[in-house]
């Protein structure tokens, strides 16, 4: 049988008693991979003093896991550096956050190489490969340059921008013609599929060649939208199980008789966590009858502590919370709780469930799925409203939340005020069309699908 081979910058390892990392991903990847006998590879997370050069190989039932070792300059420069100083702020329209380095992009190309050259080592000729995401761009161009001509594909997590966006980056001819070493590219909506489309055409002149390909020089890739799903029924036993753990129960203790508007991210300028504040601190000043009688969650673990921008983030978060907090707090009455734990799934779950409102409002986001998380664990005689923003990829498969664009703080305060005011049986006449939505393109139906469509790739004559 053709293995599944995943490659991702972080591989999630299962604990020895066969446990996976929390997180619905890891769980659906960690399943394809059973499933087809397959080999994860990936970094390792640490550093050490000297690149590896063969992976760290362990194995856990049927599965094999591959992790190789950064240098600190590795890691500096491909990690916190190029991807994530200089694609991801690009990639989510944040030209003015986006710092490009030759060093930085030299050594992003030089992990990459590295990475194939060690995994070229692992593969068999009917082996099928799937990348993830941006830190791997150009991983199939040097699988290429290593002589395989397996069936490779790649998913992209995050946007892919209009072209006049993703040009602004240097490099990015070079990445993009690199794309087309890849079989099968997956986005997580139609939008970024027709950005990575139209790049193609016009900055290589690749032909389109139907609805979901594109051909230069005989190189042909499928670039087809494959929207991201959650594990919705484990979500949703969580929710109920996370209704019993302590800090949940403390929490609805504390909140008495006010109504929870919950947010949850990584702490990311993508995720718009001060616009959404300043939108509390309008819907706090524009609807006085209101205060006291709401508290707003943001649960938003730190990530990226390294990356400059991500300190100055930190910095503007707290500002603005201390501002709201210490401009309409009363005594007994916090109007924004903001924590940056990261909690176990049930908790988390059973905060959801809690909540009469799920504030979703990143400026922009590939998917989004504590979006997915929200819904799934509402109550379904008495579910909670879904205020999402336009520019997170779930927008576009749950038009029955409530649709807001995040720039604009007055919208969202009316958003805010109309979700705490809807009838019951309006949110369940929303809530039910998207919960069918997430549980029919869950998480499995993602990863089948999209390998369905691996399988089905031509195989590279050269
Ligand atoms: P992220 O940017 O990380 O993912 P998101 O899709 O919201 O964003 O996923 C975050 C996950 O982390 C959720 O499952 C959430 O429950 C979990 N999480 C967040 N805070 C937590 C906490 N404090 N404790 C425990 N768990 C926490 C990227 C892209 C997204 C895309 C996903 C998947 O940026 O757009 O949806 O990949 O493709």
């Amino acid at each position: 049988m053709a293995r599944l081979i995943v490659v991702s910058n972080r591989v999630s390892i299962p604990d020895p008693s066969g446990k996976t990392a929390a997180g619905g991903l890891a769980v659906a990847l960690c399943e394809a991979l059973e499933q087809h006998k397959g080999l994860w590879f990936g970094w390792s997370g640490k550093t050490s003093s000297a690149p590896s050069l063969i992976p760290t190989m362990s194995q856990r039932g049927s599965v094999q896991y591959a992790v190789m070792d950064l240098t600190t300059n590795d890691r500096q420069e491909y990690y916190s550096g190029f991807a994530n100083r200089a694609l991801w702020p690009t990639m989510h329209y944040r030209l003015g956050l986006s710092e490009f380095s030759r060093a930085d992009y030299a050594g992003y190309l030089r992990v990459n190489r590295r990475f194939a050259q060690a995994l070229a080592n692992l593969v068999e000729p009917d082996d099928r490969i799937w990348v993830h995401d941006y830190h791997l761009l150009p991983l199939a161009s040097e699988l290429r340059a290593a002589g395989m001509r397996n069936r490779i594909g790649y998913f992209h997590h995050i946007p892919w921008p209009a072209p006049e966006v993703l040009n602004t980056l240097p490099g990015a001819s070079d990445l993009l013609l690199g794309m087309l070493d890849y079989d099968l590219i997956g986005l997580q909506t139609d939008r970024d599929a027709d950005n990575l489309k139209r790049n193609l055409i016009r900055e290589l002149g690749a032909r389109a060649e139907g609805a979901f390909a594109v051909t230069l020089n005989d190189r042909t890739s499928v670039i087809k939208d494959f929207p991201i799903g959650i594990d919705v029924d484990s979500f949703q036993r969580a929710a109920i199980r996370g209704h019993s753990q302590k800090l949940v129960r403390q929490t609805v203790a504390s909140l008495g008789s006010r109504s929870l508007v919950m947010s949850v991210d990584r702490l990311d300028y993508s995720k718009g966590i001060p616009e959404r504040m300043e939108a509390f601190e309008r819907f706090l000043m524009s609807n006085p009858d209101q205060r006291n009688r709401v508290t707003l969650l943001q649960i938003a673990p730190v990530s990226r502590a390294e990356v400059p921008e991500y300190a100055m983030l930190s910095r503007q978060v707290n500002e603005t919370i201390g501002r709201v907090n210490g401009g309409y707090g009363e005594p007994g009455w916090v109007p924004i709780h903001y924590v940056t734990n990261s909690y176990p799934r049930a908790v988390l779950a059973g905060l959801l469930r809690v909540a009469r409102v799920g504030l979703v409002t990143p400026v922009r986001d590939g998917m989004n799925l504590v979006a997915k998380e929200f819904l799934a664990a509402q109550d379904p005689e008495d579910p909670g409203v879904l205020v999402l923003s336009k520019f997170a990829g779930a927008a576009l498969q749950l038009p029955q939340a409530l649709i807001v664009n995040p720039n604009d703080k007055f919208e969202v305060a009316d958003a805010v005020r109309t979700a705490l005011n809807m009838d019951l049986a309006e949110r369940v006449a929303r809530w039910k069309p998207m919960m069918e939505t997430i549980r029919r393109y869950d998480v499995r139906w993602w990863s089948s699908e999209y390998l369905r469509e691996l399988n089905s790739a031509p195989a590279r004559a050269t």
